[in-house]
């Protein structure tokens, strides 16, 4: 059993320049960096190396993607606009004023995405049991016509096209974590049946109005998206019930060739911009308990794409904890704040987000209709 590891230094190049955060800077509030810097990433980069994780990963080279392959999603008008803003002085923005980049990010995106290619082809064939690709810009708020919410090109979604298209994968399913709803790989596949989107995430964050359970797919994919908005304070305890509730018996039926993780650690204790309390022994039993169902339903395949997670000082705790478990290790390198935060009594499962979870369950077509999805 492998695990193959994506990580290019061009990468932390990406520049989202100054804001207050998320907010733009200026008189009203003064510059300071944007919330997607690369810090976190960066961080948890140098904790794989230190900790010896990487020792025992196999490092897969990014590639660059070509236009043909961010065809797979996006059109060319997009990619041309991406590409000419990102070779001037200034940059540009990827669509909804809320995704600033610099000079060069381009190139840059095509890199990510191509992690993302990379790591799902090493997959796909074989090569390694399951992969994560810790890549930069993200992907999983952009849309077909338009980046936003950070993001510029769908990395997993033309990485899922592209097994489909030249690997003779053909039915995924897409788990994304981040604490943001995944809307843009759902609005790709919103209509086809052969990729099931599942979002787990804080209910009514970001996108505004998105993510609620009624979204469901449309026409042949009706059924194949799936939401479970969590209440704000949600925890280990809630998470799990999210996946063995809903995700897994999903994943089950739907039976899937290859799972794609959207992982991001913005649902992690001290994230700026989530409010939630996930810890790293958190994403340990997560990704635990998802190698399982992988295991038995596609011989172990998981290829997780980075998204968000803004805390410098604990990410690279919750990515060492997903990296190890999936290469079923364990280093030294041990998360310092466990015994302070794992015992927090929200960690539980609360009754109201039991509650939640089970009202969301009932809402589900495709848990619900017997034989769809075989
Ligand atoms: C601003 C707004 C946000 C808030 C959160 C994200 C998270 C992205 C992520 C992106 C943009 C709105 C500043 C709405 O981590 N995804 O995984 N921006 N929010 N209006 N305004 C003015
Ligand atoms: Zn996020």
């Amino acid at each position: 059993m492998t695990t193959g590891y994506v990580w290019e230094e061009i990468y932390g190049w990406h520049n989202t320049g100054n804001s207050a955060g998320a907010a733009p800077a200026g008189l009203n509030a003064q510059p300071y960096e944007h919330f997607e810097s690369a810090d976190s990433k960066i961080r948890l980069a140098s904790a794989i190396e230190v900790s010896g994780l990487s020792k025992i990963l196999k490092r897969i080279p990014a590639i660059q993607a070509s236009v043909e392959d961010i065809s797979l999603v996006h059109p060319k008008e997009y990619i041309d606009r991406i590409k000419r803003d990102s070779a001037t002085p200034f940059g540009g923005d990827a669509g909804d004023g809320l995704s600033p980049f610099g000079t060069g990010s381009y190139e840059i995106a095509l890199w990510a995405a191509g992690g993302a290619i990379a790591a799902t082809k090493a997959v796909v064939s074989g090569e390694v049991t399951n992969a994560y690709a810790l890549i930069r810009p993200p992907g999983h708020h952009a849309r077909v016509e338009t980046g936003m919410g950070f993001c510029i090109f769908a990395n997993a979604a033309i990485a899922i096209r592209y097994a489909q298209k030249h690997l003779g994968v053909k039915r995924v399913v897409v788990i994304d974590w981040d604490v943001h709803h995944g809307n843009g790989t759902q609005s790709i596949f919103y209509a086809d049946p052969n990729v099931l989107t599942i979002s787990i995430h804080q209910d009514g964050l970001f996108p505004p109005d998105s993510g609620h359970v009624t979204e469901q797919g449309e026409g042949a994919g009706d059924g194949y998206a799936i939401n479970v908005p969590l209440p704000a304070g949600s925890g280990n305890g809630a998470y799990k019930k999210a996946l063995e509730e809903i995700a897994f018996p999903a994943i089950e039926k739907f039976k899937p060739e290859l799972i794609v993780v959207c992982c991001g650690f913005d649902a992690a204790m001290t994230d700026p911009l989530g409010r939630m309390i996930v810890t790293a022994t958190g994403y340990r039993e997560m990704t635990a308990a998802l190698k399982k169902v992988a295991e038995k339903v596609c011989g172990g395949k998981i290829v997780m794409t980075h998204e968000g997670g803004y805390s410098p000082t604990y990410v690279p705790f919750c990515g060492l904890a997903v990296i190890e478990t999936l290469a079923g290790v364990e280093t030294e390198m041990k998360d310092a704040l466990a015994e302070f935060w794992d015992v927090l009594p929200d960690q539980k499962l609360h009754d109201w987000q039991e509650e939640r979870i089970q009202a969301v369950k009932s809402q589900l077509t495709f848990l619900k209709e017997v034989g769809k999805g075989q």
